[in-house]
């Protein structure tokens, strides 16, 4: 099997999906933390687009999440997509719609005024019910744990760190989410996809920017 590398930021959703597949697949791999705020120039050359997860497969790189994540589902059968084309084009849909909710969730936290945070959390929560609307239960699209669900998991993890110190639950009133969210809770291959150390440090690094959710971290 080849060697795999890959190069990550602590508190990236999107690498942390890579790492969800190299957990649940138990394929050996290397990992490289980079600061973002100070991107190194060899990071910069394998990187077309400056961004984590880049994964090194022996020599040769891939960038993009949902390209990663196929990729390493793909050499380690049996797959976590459907076999049925329909149902795997419908599966990369629900992928897109989930890096779409990463971003909400992004912005979310990071807005800085009370009305801007208000506007945001309905925005977010009309994608979330979009997203329930979908959900079989008590995974994504039935019994096993598949592609979809590693793509959303970062989402309701951070959900999750933050939920304690917040007045309102952002996922009130959506019980099937909130069953999901805890499933995702229980399985080991996605709470150890962060270092144990990452909850915390995710809530210090929305205190340093001024977001308006930091009042309550
Ligand atoms: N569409 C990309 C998004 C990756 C992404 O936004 N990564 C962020 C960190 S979470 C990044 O590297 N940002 C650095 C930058 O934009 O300069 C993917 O799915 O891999």
């Amino acid at each position: 099997m080849k060697k795999y590398r890959l190069i990550s930021f602590k508190l990236c959703p999107f690498v942390q999906r890579s790492v969800i597949v190299l957990k649940t697949k138990h394929i050996d791999f290397d990992i490289e933390y980079i600061d973002l705020a100070n991107k190194p120039d060899w990071f910069l050359k394998l990187s077309p687009l400056g961004k984590v997860p880049v994964l090194q497969v022996g020599d040769d790189v891939l960038f993009e999440s949902a390209i990663i994540m196929e990729y390493l589902d793909e050499v380690t059968p049996p797959s976590l997509h459907p076999t049925d084309p329909l149902l795997k084009a419908k599966a990369r849909a629900w992928i897109e719609f989930s890096s779409h909710l990463l971003g909400l969730q992004y912005q979310w936290t990071h807005v800085k005024t009370e009305a801007d945070y208000t506007a945001k959390t309905e925005e977010l929560r009309a994608g979330l019910k979009r997203f329930a609307a979908e959900l079989k239960g008590p995974w994504f699209a039935g019994d096993t744990m598949q592609l979809t669900d590693v793509a959303i998991a970062p989402l309701f993890a951070r959900f999750a760190w933050l939920a304690p110190h917040l007045p309102t639950d952002i996922l009130e009133g959506l019980p099937a989410l909130s069953a999901y969210s805890a499933k995702i809770a229980a399985t080991e291959s996605i709470t150890n996809s962060v270092l144990p150390e990452v909850p915390e440090l995710f809530r210090a690094y929305l205190k340093k920017t001024g977001a308006h959710i930091a009042k309550w971290l």
